[in-house]
């Protein structure tokens, strides 16, 4: 059955990865899944026919015969348990990497979501300037507990899953701001993911239709 997301017709980001399909792409290469993408404007985002996929008018969704989805949370957990290589077998190793991708989604991203729109959004308000050191050091709060835990190993718990996949996609956001290098280890973990020819593949897929 033919998998079809959708993705930024041109994203912001000209192609860096940051955009939420290139997770979802991720995943779909880590699971040797072969996918189609469809790519919506902003304005098609919010009409009718994008709406009846997803609710909200955002990318990505995630179509697999009469199987619509959204939340890349939700789309990357649906390719985990459907192909091997993104969660353990073992139900307890397994149950923990799932743990790891809700950390990386509702612990995580919040504070890094919030740096990247005090940029992006607001980086005019007159208030700007001042909640700029706030905003980055609740990142910083987040990173320093999530650096702590990861120490050496390579990633969170044991073998590369679905967690790993999650938590480097949302820190990769932190990049630009200089954040992620205030945290050497987590700046190699987020390094050994891009490192993986799956996401290698996601990335250049991604790159190919948004550089300029
Ligand atoms: N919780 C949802 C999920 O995980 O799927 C969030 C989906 C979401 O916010 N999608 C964004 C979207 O469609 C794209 S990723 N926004 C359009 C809209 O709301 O109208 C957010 C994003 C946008 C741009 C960059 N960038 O340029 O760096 C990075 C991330």
């Amino acid at each position: 059955m033919t998998i079809v997301i959708t993705a930024f017709e041109r994203s912001p980001d000209g192609g860096k990865g940051l955009a939420r399909d290139t997770r979802v792409r991720w995943a779909l290469e880590e699971a040797g899944q072969p996918y189609e993408v469809r790519l919506v404007s902003f304005q098609a985002m919010k009409e009718p026919a994008h709406r009846a996929l997803h609710p909200f008018g955002k990318i990505p969704t995630y179509v697999e015969g009469d199987l619509v989805l959204f939340e890349t949370g939700a789309i990357v957990l649906h390719l985990a348990e459907l192909h091997a290589g993104l969660l353990p077998e073992d139900p307890k190793a397994r149950a923990r990497a799932i743990t790891w991708m809700f950390a990386a989604l509702n612990t995580v991203e919040p504070p890094i979501f919030d740096l990247a729109n005090a940029r992006l959004l607001e980086g005019d308000k007159p208030w700007s300037k001042e909640r700029a050191p706030l905003v980055a050091d609740r990142v910083r709060n987040a990173l320093v507990q999530l650096s702590a835990r990861l120490g050496n190993a390579d990633w969170l718990d044991g073998a590369f899953s679905a967690g790993d996949l999650m938590m480097v996609s949302v820190l990769l956001r932190t990049r630009r701001s200089g954040i992620l290098d205030e945290y050497p280890n987590l700046a190699a973990y987020v390094a050994r993911g891009e490192a993986r020819p799956a996401y290698k593949r996601a990335f250049a897929a991604q790159l190919a239709i948004n550089a300029p």
